[in-house]
């Protein structure tokens, strides 16, 4: 089995990462620079044409999508526990799965990369400014699960929802977001940071989980 996964520190990719470190499975963990450019480099491009990561190749097929390469990952390493195996467990698992990729994911870009959606620079601030509200928000949103979580926010077993918690909270602090506000998916990030295969990735991708900075 030859598995390469295509990561940038920090980026949406940890959620991945951590899952197939957590797997036990050997794995190629390849760092891509995206404060260089790297993404958009001729030969990353031939890879991923969209210029992204997480990019995983698996035996010489390339899969992009962080909901395809969980799925792909899920099925082939069912003792990950990427997300729970069956049953209305799973469903809602993968229902809020989705909605962290394409909602919670996606408002955060228009905090981070106001640019991708308006040249117009008074534009881009506004942009940011009212998708940083919608983005605490949607924290928020988290915040209801992370109270509930039993103890991980799938149920028994960490799951690729506590690694895509960890990276939107990290990313509330880029945000100007207290993470620490969050107090149950603050307790809930830390404790998962700190599992032994997520704190080798942590450490791979050189994470500090409070970005926060007070003005
Ligand atoms: N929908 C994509 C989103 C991937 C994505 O947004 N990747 C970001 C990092 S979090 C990226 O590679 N950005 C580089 C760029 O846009 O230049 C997925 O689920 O994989």
């Amino acid at each position: 089995m030859s598995l390469q996964l295509f990561y940038a520190p920090g980026a949406c990719s940890f959620v991945p990462h951590a899952m197939l470190e957590l797997s036990g499975a050997a794995f190629e963990p390849i760092s891509v620079k995206l404060h260089k450019g790297e993404q958009r480099s001729a030969e990353y491009l031939a890879l991923n044409p969209r210029g992204q990561v997480p990019v995983l190749v698996d035996g010489g097929e390339v899969i992009t999508q962080i909901v395809a390469i969980l799925l792909h990952l899920d099925a082939k390493l069912p003792q990950a526990g990427i997300l729970p195996a069956a049953g209305m467990a799973r469903t809602r698992a993968l229902s809020t799965l989705a909605w962290m990729n394409n909602t919670v994911h996606p408002t955060f870009t228009h905090v981070f990369m106001p640019q991708k959606f308006t040249a117009d620079e008074a534009a881009q601030q506004a942009i940011r400014a009212h998708a940083v509200q919608a983005y605490r928000g949607l924290l928020g949103e988290i915040e209801a699960l992370a109270a509930k979580a039993a103890p991980w926010l799938a149920g028994e077993q960490p799951s690729a929802l506590d690694a895509y918690a960890l990276t939107l909270l990290r990313w509330g602090g880029i945000a100007g977001i207290d993470p620490t506000g969050f107090t149950a998916t603050w307790a809930l990030v830390q404790r998962f940071a700190a599992l032994p295969a997520v704190a080798r990735v942590v450490e791979r991708e050189r994470l500090q989980l409070n970005l926060f900075k007070t003005a």
